[in-house]
């Protein structure tokens, strides 16, 4: 029997990537987002194996609704990829925009919860089951206008590392991926469309793919399960810690 993963976030980047690399696996996967046309398009490249979901991760009912209208065949899931998630703006907190924060805590923390909540128990009951968060190095490396998006990705740190301790024994596993620079729609939808400003984020250098992720995302999920990675950070080669910076005092 094929196994299933549950993607949030599969219209683009690292989780339409990662769909179609378990969908050429042989796997069964559930691929959610908001944008239908996407998810349309999505089912016809990966054929009968890949069941979309339209769902908003910020409106619980909708990821209610989506997680009842499953059918038999795409259950019970055995990955759940909580992927769905944005960066927006990239200013000083002094300055920053209080709607923009609010979509990032509903996306990215309180979206994820609400996955979570609804397919760990059944993970738990059958004694199996894996969650996969997507965090980023934002979480644990403070950089100029990261604010609200590095502290919900520590919040996805956080999470995963207690989930851990509740589902101790169990044998669910629960891993946190930490990529650093990615290109995909990330930074387009960080700049609010302004492509210049985005393209300048991969200039000259050897950013990570979609499909580098989708890698490692099928690599933790081909371990044996007696394995759990707590957490792992992939940079592209050319990325490294800037370290502490220092404001001079002006002569
Ligand atoms: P993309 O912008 O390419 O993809 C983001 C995905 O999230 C889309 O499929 C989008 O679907 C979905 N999404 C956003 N908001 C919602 C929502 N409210 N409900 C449902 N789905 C939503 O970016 P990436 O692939 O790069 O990002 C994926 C994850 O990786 C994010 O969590 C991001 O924070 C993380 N990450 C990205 C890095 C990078 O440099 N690119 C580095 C580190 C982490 P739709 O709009 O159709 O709803
Ligand atoms: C995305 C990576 O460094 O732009 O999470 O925040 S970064």
């Amino acid at each position: 029997m094929s196994k299933v993963i549950c993607i949030t976030g599969a219209t683009a980047g690292i989780g339409r990537a990662t769909a179609l690399r378990f969908i050429r696996e042989g796997w069964k996967v559930i691929a959610t987002g908001r944008r239908s046309d996407r998810l349309d398009e999505l089912a016809r490249e990966a054929g009968a194996n890949c069941f979309p979901i339209t769902m908003d991760v910020r409106d619980e009912n909708s990821v209610k609704a989506g997680f009842a209208a499953l059918p038999e065949a795409f259950k019970p899931i055995d990955v759940l990829l909580n992927n769905a998630g944005l960066a927006l703006g990239l200013g000083p907190s002094q300055e920053a925009d209080m709607a923009d924060w609010e979509q990032m805590i509903d996306t990215n923390i309180k979206g994820l919860l609400y996955c979570t909540r609804i397919v760990l128990p059944e993970m738990v009951k059958r004694g199996s089951g894996y969650i996969i968060n997507i965090g980023s190095i934002a979480g644990n490396h403070p950089y100029k206008g990261g604010n609200v998006y590095g502290a919900t990705k520590a919040f996805v740190a956080q999470l995963s590392k207690n989930l851990r301790c509740d589902v101790h024994g169990s044998g669910v596993r629960v891993t946190n991926v930490e990529p650093g620079m990615l290109k995909s729609e990330f930074s387009l939808v960080r700049f609010k469309g302004d492509a210049d400003k985005a393209d300048q984020v991969y200039e000259q250098s050897d950013y990570l793919t979609p499909e580098d992720l989708a890698d490692v995302i099928f690599s933790l999920a081909s371990l044996p399960e007696r394995v759990n990675v707590n957490h792992i950070q992939i940079m592209p080669t050319c990325q490294s810690d800037g370290g502490p910076i220092v404001a001079r005092k002006k002569n």
